[in-house]
């Protein structure tokens, strides 16, 4: 017999926690895009516990862009779904914070919800490639495809940026004061470059818009962090085992989680702070070390992991050669951060190893390693540049290079392709390049927005790169970690 689908919250077992708060008491003041399974883990969370110590109308709205299938199965369960916190014990919770419906893949009801004055907070876990914001020019890339979807049809518009800047000018012409604008996504300064991006758009269709935009609405900037692996059938076994009910839209994470956020919400928050959120007038420091520190470190597990053959993070740092590497990649990278801030790089970077470790945690090295165009700028492109201008040894980040770059010869040389938006132009890359370790570095360094040119022309990191790539080809990567360390 097939387990009744977790709809309510009756029938649970006792040990599972379950909302401290009357959901249909609460109203909804969130207009969430992007339903993934970080956001289940993160933000929803930190709403749940919100909700129980001081209640208020903040429940979240939640919506997918594109796919359908997250909001149908939330709407399915009215918005109730499982967090299972893995440690040497699993730890299960029922979290409550959303609402009974969410949207899929329906951009005009999305609109149509960002320009209900009831919500006052829009936020974004939409990941690093839907945005289209030039982080160079500080505007929009007209060349993304939702972003030239926009600029074509800003009456229906498709993306992030023309949502959030048609949704204003509702709200706007109905006398609605604006939502505050929160990014949640893995990139530096993410408030002033989402901002950046929706005055770029704005700009494009009415130049009073942006003005009151520029004027009146707040792009908070945020770090995030919790490790959330990909949800797997065990993920769903055993949350079933645990709950006595079947649930489609469950998900798994680590103990640990962070939040920190610019605290500037004109029309109001939740009590995030109940859940451990920390309320700062500038986050730039944190999210510095954590994006080159954590992400950057983990974009090198990823590639290491995919070139041996490791699955799972926690099955690189088990190996000691290996988190040799990956510690001398995190102390390049706090070697790059804002002195005087205090932050402490080495307790961070135990941590990470800890947090790494954990064998409760499955994550895989093939999801880490997607997209990497869009995340090795901020995780190593600038802080390398960072360190040249310091004056630093780039050496880590030359290894870290050279490994991406191994791999992508690797999946042009089996017939595959990167999981990655810029796919087709790197394996174009790597072909035209042959053999030639130079020209392949210098070519893939030279992909608009990726690396800054200080980086680009640095011939000591390009000769270091170019040099390890070629020995990562001709005698494999086995053998050259084996001498990474000693020299
Ligand atoms: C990871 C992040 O997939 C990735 O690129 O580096 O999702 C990472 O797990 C989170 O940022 C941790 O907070």
């Amino acid at each position: 017999m097939s387990m009744p689908l977790l709809t309510d919250l009756t029938d649970l077992p006792a040990d599972v926690i379950r909302p401290g708060y009357d959901r249909d008491g609460l109203g909804t003041g969130i207009l969430h895009l992007g339903l993934g399974a970080f956001h289940r883990a993160h933000q929803a969370v930190y709403t749940d516990d919100a909700l129980a110590a001081e209640g208020g109308d903040w429940r979240i709205l939640g919506a997918n862009l594109r796919s359908t299938e997250m909001p149908q199965a939330m709407t399915a369960q009215n918005g109730l779904y499982s967090l299972l916190e893995r440690s040497e014990s699993d730890r299960l919770r029922v979290i409550g914070a959303h609402g009974h419906k969410a949207i899929g893949g329906d951009a005009a009801a999305i609109l149509k919800a960002a320009s209900d004055p009831a919500i006052r907070i829009l936020s974004l876990t939409v990941s690093e490639k839907a945005y289209g914001i030039d982080r160079a020019a500080m505007d929009i890339d007209e060349a993304h495809p939702a972003v030239a979807a926009d600029l074509a049809r800003p009456d229906a518009p498709q993306g992030v940026l023309g949502i959030i800047t048609a949704a204003l000018a509702a709200r706007h012409a109905a006398g609605h004061a604006p939502f505050t604008v929160l990014c949640c996504d893995n990139l530096p300064d993410n408030g002033t470059l989402l901002r950046a991006g929706v005055l770029g758009m704005a700009r494009r269709h009415d130049p009073d818009l942006a003005a009151r935009i520029a004027d009146q609405v707040a792009f908070p900037a945020t770090m995030v962090d919790r490790i959330t692996p990909a949800v797997t059938d065990r993920t769903l076994s055993d949350v079933e085992r645990l709950t006595g009910h079947r649930d489609l839209a469950a998900v798994e994470t680590e103990p640990f989680t962070q939040w920190v956020i610019e605290d500037h919400f004109p029309e109001g928050r939740p009590a995030w702070e109940a859940g451990g959120a920390e309320f700062v007038t500038d986050v730039s420091a944190h999210e510095a070390m954590k994006l080159r520190m954590l992400n950057g470190s983990h974009s090198l597990i990823a590639y290491l992991g995919q070139m041996l053959g490791l699955r799972y993070v926690r099955d690189l740092v088990a190996d000691r050669a290996l988190s040799a590497l990956v510690l001398r990649h995190m102390r390049a990278a706090g070697t790059t951060l804002p002195r005087n801030a205090g932050l402490d790089a080495p307790s961070y970077a135990e941590a990470l190893m800890d947090r790494f470790r954990n064998p409760a945690i499955a994550h895989e090295t093939r999801q880490i390693a997607m997209d990497g165009t869009e995340k090795l700028p901020q995780r190593w492109f600038s802080p390398a540049a960072d360190l040249l201008s310091s004056g630093g040894d780039p050496r880590a980040y030359a290894f870290a290079t050279a490994v991406w770059l191994g791999w992508l010869s690797e999946l042009a040389a089996k017939g595959e392709q990167p999981n990655d938006p810029r796919a087709a132009r790197l394996m174009q890359l790597v072909s035209q390049a042959g053999s030639d370790a130079t020209a392949l570095t210098a070519s893939v360094l030279s992909l608009p927005g990726l690396a800054p040119d200080a980086l680009v022309w640095d011939e000591g990191f390009t000769g270091a790169t170019s040099r390890t790539l070629a020995r990562i080809r001709a005698e494999g990567l086995r053998a050259v970690l084996a001498t990474e360390l000693a020299g």
